[in-house]
């Protein structure tokens, strides 16, 4: 594999990855920060005018190497339809409009102030998401906590990464998505990716497994699809979506089965391993190869590539996004602490995070059972540490709320809120089930959006507050290694905009929350050190000279002088007996299984061009021309018994609703299952059709598998 082989992805484009684009030189006076999108969080220097992008060389994340969204990521500064004046609606059904600062914060806080006077202080929720600052992210959930005093706060972290966090508390007792540095990779011998398309979703992770590969490391790879990540792997499982939890506990029973458990490391370092056998014999290759699809000899040689020396197991959404997505990475977790992996040199189990802050954002408290430092909201010693940090009585502080699909189903009902405060995330875009979403949105007395555009989510809105964006503020980002990360003004905001910082404090003033509301990112992170400190997320030891002058600092660190953590658990998990805990796990299939009427299996995700809800990424020309329309993506001999070819609209049904796309035909994908990204909104938007089932433990619904019926689409029954 070298690195010209990456770019043969769908939509791909020159410049994907390190060496392919000259970058040519940095721009005068460049500020050295991170990509506004995934959570590779790609070091580049910006600046000049117009604004450009070039990839810095002395991050390791990307090392060079810039994915189009990074190369174009400078356009989104100056969209023509960039928001630069808060706009409001004067009554129900009258249009948006401009209107000062001052009006629009005035209304929000009376509106607030009048549904909490008649419904009480839950009547206002807050959404947020994984994309904000550390510092914003912590001054949310204090936001919500303390200002509105509201329970009802989530964020759409919970659609991301909540399946693999809550997997890793129960395995680890701590949510760190890699459990090494980046540059690890490179070292090992085996690595198995369940369920992530890195040659899509994170470009210049490639070239990590490209110098995996030609230190003489192997790379398996789990995918429905033989997507362009796939097509570098050694050895590529194509299960049935929603069967990944079989394929693990099918692993596990051949590596018992031929003596592969590290029965030293279980002994010393584990516990309930006991439990998990027993489950484990009912995972006989045959019934595994049954549920599976994935015939017996690739399992066996995947069992036998896992137990060289430097192991790492990862998953990413295709393996987490399911009802039974927290059971199935504790699978994998499972057979990652039989064959002895976390807590050894360079191995181990770890997550893939999505978005930008994604780590960082599920740490500081915008969740709904959470205080900053990862600290549960309903111990009464985490409630009195974080009340003392922010000077208010610890009674004040409200219990734990919704998780994001049950707050965003309750918006508008007799329980739920009446009004809905939104910062960083499209929800009618990107929520399972989105007709409903919709639904319970427009149901809202009041809706306010915080947002750079005008997005299918704040178009709905009563008040919508336009914010400075990535480069024209500062704050920190936890990259999907655990490392805390500066980013650095660039430019200064456009007239008329303001932080979200700024937003939030003007609201506390105007609601006479009590506590400090700096507008300065750094007056806020160091309010957010001592709020962490002791939790699981410890940030007390970071400051903002060290991340400077260290080129970043992991998670926990507890102190000044502590090195911080780029590999936890060598010593001990951060469970109370120091052991990590197996815990068995059964298949069970996924929550909406084919029929007669849905005879095909829908699974969705990413590409390239595309960033999320394609709120920003639609709005890039040359993101649109690489990928201009949406598609679905199904094997050719499907297409051929529906009588479906390549390029003609089809209608994709569920049970939840229909869309109309592009047809793609491919045979890189099963018989049984198409695909289809969930990046654009009306007639094409992926989730009206999705499955909001949800997983018992996470919350998180099942994006990644639900029944589906295609048929060429005619007209008159287009949605279009
Ligand atoms: N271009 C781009 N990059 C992004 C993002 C983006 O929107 N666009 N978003 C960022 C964010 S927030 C995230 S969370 C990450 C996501 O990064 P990934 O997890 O890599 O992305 P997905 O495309 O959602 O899903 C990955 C793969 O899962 C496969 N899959 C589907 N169902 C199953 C299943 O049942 N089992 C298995 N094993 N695989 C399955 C799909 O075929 C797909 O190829 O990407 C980040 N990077
Ligand atoms: N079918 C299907 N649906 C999915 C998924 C899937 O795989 N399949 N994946 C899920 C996953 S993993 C994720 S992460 C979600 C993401 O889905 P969304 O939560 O909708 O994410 P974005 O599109 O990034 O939305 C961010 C919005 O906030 C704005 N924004 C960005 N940064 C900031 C900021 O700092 N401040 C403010 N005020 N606004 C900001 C952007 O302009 C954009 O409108 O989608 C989920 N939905
Ligand atoms: S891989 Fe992620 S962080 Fe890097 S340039 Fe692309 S979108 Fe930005
Ligand atoms: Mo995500």
């Amino acid at each position: 594999m070298t690195a010209s082989d990456i770019g043969d992805a769908p939509g791909d484009l020159t410049g994907t990855v390190t060496g392919t684009l000259d970058p040519g030189p940095d721009p005068p006076s460049a500020t050295p920060t991170h990509c506004p999108y995934c959570a590779l969080q790609c070091g580049m220097n910006v600046g000049g005018r117009p604004v450009t992008v070039t990839p810095r060389s002395d991050v390791p994340a990307n090392a060079g190497g810039l994915c189009q969204k990074g190369w174009t990521a400078a356009e989104m500064l100056t969209v023509p339809d960039r928001l630069t004046t808060p706009l409001m609606r004067a009554h129900l059904g009258a249009p948006l409009e401009p209107c000062s600062w001052d009006e629009a914060l005035d209304r929000i806080a009376a509106e607030v102030g009048r549904l909490q006077e008649m419904y009480g202080p839950d009547a206002v929720g807050v959404f947020g998401g994984g994309g904000l600052t550390n510092e914003k992210a912590y001054q949310l959930g204090k936001f919500a906590r303390i200002a509105l005093r509201t329970s009802q706060i989530d964020y759409n972290g919970r659609f991301c990464m909540s399946s693999a966090a809550a997997a890793l508390n129960r395995a680890f007792g701590m949510d760190r998505g890699l459990p090494v540095p980046i540059t690890d990779l490179a070292q090992a011998d085996t690595i198995l990716l369940v369920g992530g398309n890195v040659a899509e979703t994170m470009p210049p992770f490639m070239r990590h497994l490209i110098d995996q590969k030609a230190a003489g490391g192997s790379l398996i790879v789990v995918d429905p699809r033989r997507t362009s990540t796939a097509r570098q792997a050694d050895l590529h499982l194509q299960p049935t979506p929603g069967t990944d939890l079989a394929l693990a506990n099918g692993l596990l029973h051949l590596a018992l089965v031929e003596g592969y458990v590290d029965e030293g490391y279980v002994a010393e370092r584990t516990s309930g391993f006991d439990t998990v056998h027993t489950v484990i014999n009912a995972y006989w290759p045959d019934r595994v190869e049954r549920i599976t699809g994935v015939p017996v000899p690739h399992m066996r040689e995947a069992v036998r590539m896992l137990t060289r020396d430097r192991v790492l197991i990862l998953t990413a959404r295709g393996a987490e996004q399911h009802a039974a997505g927290t059971d199935t990475v504790t699978a994998f977790i499972n057979l990652a602490l039989a064959l002895g992996l976390p807590g050894r040199e360079g191995s181990g189990y770890g997550c893939l995070t999505g978005q930008g802050n994604g780590q960082g954002g599920r740490e500081h408290g915008q969740k709904a059972d959470q205080l900053p430092g990862y600290r549960k909201i309903d111990d009464p010693a985490a409630r009195a540490h974080v009340a003392a940090v922010w000077g208010v009585d610890p009674q004040i502080l409200p219990g734990p709320g919704r998780s994001a699909y049950e707050l965003l189903a309750a918006l508008g009902t007799d329980t739920g809120p009446r009004a809905l405060l939104l910062f960083g995330s499209n929800p009618v875009v990107s929520a399972p089930r989105a007709r409903s979403v919709e639904e319970r949105i427009n149901a809202l007395d009041f809706l306010v959006v915080a947002d750079f555009v005008l997005s299918e989510t704040a178009t709905r809105a009563d008040v919508v507050l336009p914010s400075a964006q990535w480069a024209e503020e500062s704050g920190t980002m936890t990259n999907l290694e655990g490392r805390v990360l500066r980013r650095r003004q660039a430019v200064p905001p456009p007239d008329g905009v303001r932080t979200d910082l700024e937003i939030l404090s003007e609201l506390a003033g105007r609601l006479s929350a009590p506590g400090r509301w700096s507008t300065d990112p750094a007056e806020v992170f160091e309010e957010l050190r001592a709020a962490s400190a002791g939790g699981v997320a410890d940030y007390s030891g970071i400051t903002y000279e060290r991340i400077e002058a260290e080129g970043g600092v992991f998670w926990p660190c507890p102190a000044e002088d502590h090195p911080g953590t780029p590999r936890p658990f060598l010593d001990r998990f951060a469970t109370p007996d120091g052991r990590a805990r197996f815990t068995p796990v059964e298949h069970r299939g996924a929550a909406e299984e084919v029929d007669a009427d849905y005879p095909v299996y829908l699974t969705t995700g990413r590409v390239l061009a595309h960033y999320q809800s394609g709120a920003q990424t639609r709005r890039i020309d040359p993101l649109v021309a690489a990928s201009p329309d949406p598609f679905v993506e199904l094997h050719p001999d499907l297409a051929d018994r529906l009588g479906i070819t390549e390029g003609m609209d089809v209608l994709v049904t569920s049970r939840r609703g229909a869309a109309v796309v592009r047809a793609r035909l491919t045979d890189t994908i099963r018989h049984d299952t198409v695909f289809m990204p969930f990046h654009w909104a009306g007639s094409g938007r992926a989730n009206s059709l999705t499955n909001p089932a949800l997983d018992p433990v996470s919350r998180m619904p099942e994006f990644k598998v639900c029944a589906v019926r295609l048929e060429p689409a005619l007209d008159g029954v287009s949605e279009r």
